[in-house]
């Protein structure tokens, strides 16, 4: 253990004999793709464990994002967060849509409902904000916006598999909301995700769009793309929701054992999750801030020594990459608190399989360059 390298995360797999039946059926069947039976199967079972009525299972859940803007017809300019991976504003320029970047909120890191409304124009459309690290948007505040303003909301909630707020899943919030299953994500079909839809006719315009707009064997209605999970990620979903508890359990443990430890470290600030909701631990990002001996960089690159790859998500931020940082939006002044929280945010491994000799390894070189003990 002492010298294996620990990674930001390492993707949950279930024991791979439980698998094999799942794979027998594929070789007996020989449907491989293309809304096979682990596909409906795992729409159906998704559903129920995430309490929602209608989802459509893709590839990935970057193309399950530029699907759901063209779905909804989105066009013009669109606002959204800088604080995020980059696939969350790409997902804009695949549509052709103009990236509007707003601030965000110093405690959630999400999008700041209070700065939206200055940078509606004419031409917005809609609003794309992301549950960063699964921890809730104020949803209440967006809604009220996109009502007055007659806007689309579609959610990138990534990272907010199985999260659940006072009312039930987060997923039900806007017009859209959308998953990726990444090998990286706590729930995981190696490479997948999808678009929880709010009905039965939006989930049949989006199945069609993410099969090439086909609606029978002769007619296609639109330009869609090829979006479809296969029946093995399909039937691994199904496997991997066998064990999601366990999974979630772990986390909660380990996110409750770096709170603790780190509590009381000058200038380490743990990213709290705002508001009454049930958390999926799916990221445990602290801000390196004032009264801390070293910088983030520092830190950083000390943990690397020490063989811990803790990730800087969301450094820089998506406002700061070429295609962006021409953008009126994008400028630094106007982002003030994603600029300084980019700075400072080291995400700190996390992950099912993460032992606690190991968490206490990662808290003790956090600890000791103030002097405290292991
Ligand atoms: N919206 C948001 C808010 C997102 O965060 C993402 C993806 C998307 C949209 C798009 O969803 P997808 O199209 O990806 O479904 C990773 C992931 O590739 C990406 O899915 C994720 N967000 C993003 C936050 O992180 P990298 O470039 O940091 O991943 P990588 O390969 O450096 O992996 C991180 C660590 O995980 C490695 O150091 C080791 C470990 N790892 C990774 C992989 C892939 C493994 O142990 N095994 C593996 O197979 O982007």
């Amino acid at each position: 253990m002492k010298n294996e390298p620990i990674y930001v995360t390492q993707p949950y797999l279930p024991p791979l004999q439980e698998f094999i039946p799942y794979l027998e059926k594929i070789w007996d069947s020989r449907i491989l793709t293309n809304k096979g039976p682990f596909h409906r199967q795992l729409e159906q079972a998704l559903g129920e464990y995430l309490g929602v009525d209608h989802i459509a299972l893709f590839a990935n859940g970057t193309l399950a994002l530029v699907t759901a803007l063209q779905a909804l017809r989105i066009t013009g300019e669109v606002i959204t967060t800088p604080f995020s991976f980059v696939a969350t504003a790409h997902s804009l320029l695949w549509n052709g849509i103009k990236p509007v970047f707003v601030d965000i909120d110093p405690q959630t890191l999400n999008l700041d409902p209070r700065k939206v409304e200055a940078a509606i124009t004419p031409q917005t459309t809609a609003i794309l904000p992301v549950h960063c690290y699964g921890n809730p948007c104020d949803v209440e505040a967006i809604q009220s916006i996109a009502d007055n303003y007659n806007l689309k909301v579609v959610y990138d909630a990534a990272h907010a598999f199985g999260v659940q707020d006072a009312g039930g899943s987060v997923l039900r919030h806007g017009d859209l909301s959308v998953l990726s299953f990444h090998a990286t994500k706590v729930f995981n079909t190696f490479e997948g995700g999808a678009i929880v839809c709010p009905d039965a006719k939006t989930k049949q315009h989006i199945d069609n769009l993410k099969n090439f707009g086909f609606v029978n064997e002769t007619t296609v209605v639109a330009p869609g793309i090829n979006g479809k999970m296969s029946e093995f990620g399909a039937a691994l979903g199904l496997l991997q929701l066998e064990h999601i508890d366990r999974v979630f359990a772990r986390r909660c443990e380990i996110d409750q054992l770096y709170k603790e430890r780190l509590r009381g470290v000058p200038g380490i600030r743990c990213v709290e999750q705002t508001g009454q909701h049930v958390s999926n631990h799916s990221y445990f990002p602290v801000l390196v801030g004032e009264g801390y001996p070293l910088s983030r960089d520092a830190l950083y690159e000390r943990l690397r020594d020490n063989k811990i790859y803790g990730r800087r998500y969301f450094y820089p931020l998506i406002s700061d990459f070429p295609m962006y940082r021409g953008l009126q939006s994008a400028q630094r002044q106007n982002l003030p608190v994603a600029s300084d929280v980019a700075e400072r945010v080291i995400c700190l491994p996390i992950y099912p399989t993460l032992i606690n000799e190991q968490v206490d390894e990662i808290i003790s070189h956090i600890r000791k360059p103030c002097g405290l003990g292991g």
